[in-house]
């Protein structure tokens, strides 16, 4: 696919997609849905990307939300459809294996706010300003905004900002858990490109794992929790990297990690 509305590069296992419609402060239209899903499913079945990181083109916007010129055009029924594309991509986001940094360099809003919600963290800049404007258009969150943002700041917190549709500056998001860290807007890819070296070179099997352990636990009482957390355990410890790990500790070497799913976790 020829992606005109993000930019899809990989390196040495990290990949990055970038928003790129900057003349919209990159608000998501269909065809930018479109790419994205693409770029969502080519990285699903690629084993050697280890790490996805998303951001938005220029210094002013991650994403403005949904295109309010293209949303308005739309029949109840195309706005189902768009309804549930959305939905489908910014779950397949959230259950990507591997983990996901938001790197939020300008307005997340609306849908901006969602798909940085719906990553494994948040780091932003400094001008970064988040919220969910849809009360003003006479709408609420389409996009998952209503359960997740609850979930992550509290029920009235999450209800302030829907109920006013205000914008909340980077550091008020830190405050409130929403952002793990707040970076000069030139530092921003730098440390979060640092953490996704990290991450890249762990088991992928445990990392999945513990991606996986966490997400669904968040939804069930902690004694299912930790069942969960049992039995994903169980698994990693028959993986290859478990026995490298573990080796390379008394051998006294840093881990390689071979990466890949040997049969463990798969599906
Ligand atoms: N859509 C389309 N164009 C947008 C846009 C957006 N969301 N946001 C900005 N732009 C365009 C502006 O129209 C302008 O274009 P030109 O006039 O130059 O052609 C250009 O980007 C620059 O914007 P501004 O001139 O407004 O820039 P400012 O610095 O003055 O203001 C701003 C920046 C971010 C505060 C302002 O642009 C703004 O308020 N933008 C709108 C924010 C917003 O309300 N976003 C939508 C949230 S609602 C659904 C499911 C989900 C959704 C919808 C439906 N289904 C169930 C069907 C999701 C909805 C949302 O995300």
């Amino acid at each position: 696919m020829d992606y005109e509305n993000i930019i899809f590069e990989t390196e040495q296992g990290i990949a990055t997609i970038t928003f790129n419609r900057p003349k919209a402060l990159n608000a998501l239209n269909n065809a930018l849905l479109d790419e994205f899903a693409h770029a969502l499913d080519t990285i699903a079945e690629d084993e050697k990307i280890r790490v996805l990181v998303v951001t938005g083109q220029g210094e002013k916007s991650f994403v403005a939300g949904a295109d309010i010129k293209e949303i308005t055009t739309l029949n109840p029924l195309e706005a189902k459809t768009f309804a549930g594309k959305g939905h489908d991509i910014i779950g397949r986001l959230q259950n990507l294996a591997i983990p996901v940094i938001a790197a939020v360099n300008g307005f997340a809003l609306g849908g901006g706010s969602e798909i940085a919600l719906a990553c494994d963290f948040i780091y932003a800049s400094e001008n970064a300003k988040f919220g969910l404007p849809e009360i003003s258009l006479g709408i609420i969150p389409g996009f998952g905004g209503t359960q997740r943002l609850p979930r992550l700041l509290g029920k009235n917190r999450a209800k302030e900002m829907i109920f006013t549709g205000d914008m909340i500056s980077a550091e008020e998001a830190m405050s409130y858990g929403m952002v793990n860290s707040v970076y000069p807007y030139e530092n921003l890819m730098e440390a979060v490109l640092k953490t996704a070296r990290k991450m890249a070179k762990k088991g992928r099997v445990s990392l999945r794992a513990a991606k996986q352990v966490i997400n669904a636990g968040m939804d069930v009482d902690l004694g299912s929790g930790c069942r969960m957390e049992c039995d994903a355990f169980a698994l990693c410890i028959a993986s290859e990297d478990a026995k490298e790990g573990t080796t390379a500790f008394i051998e006294k070497r840093k881990p390689e990690f071979c990466g890949t799913l040997s049969g463990t976790l798969k599906g």
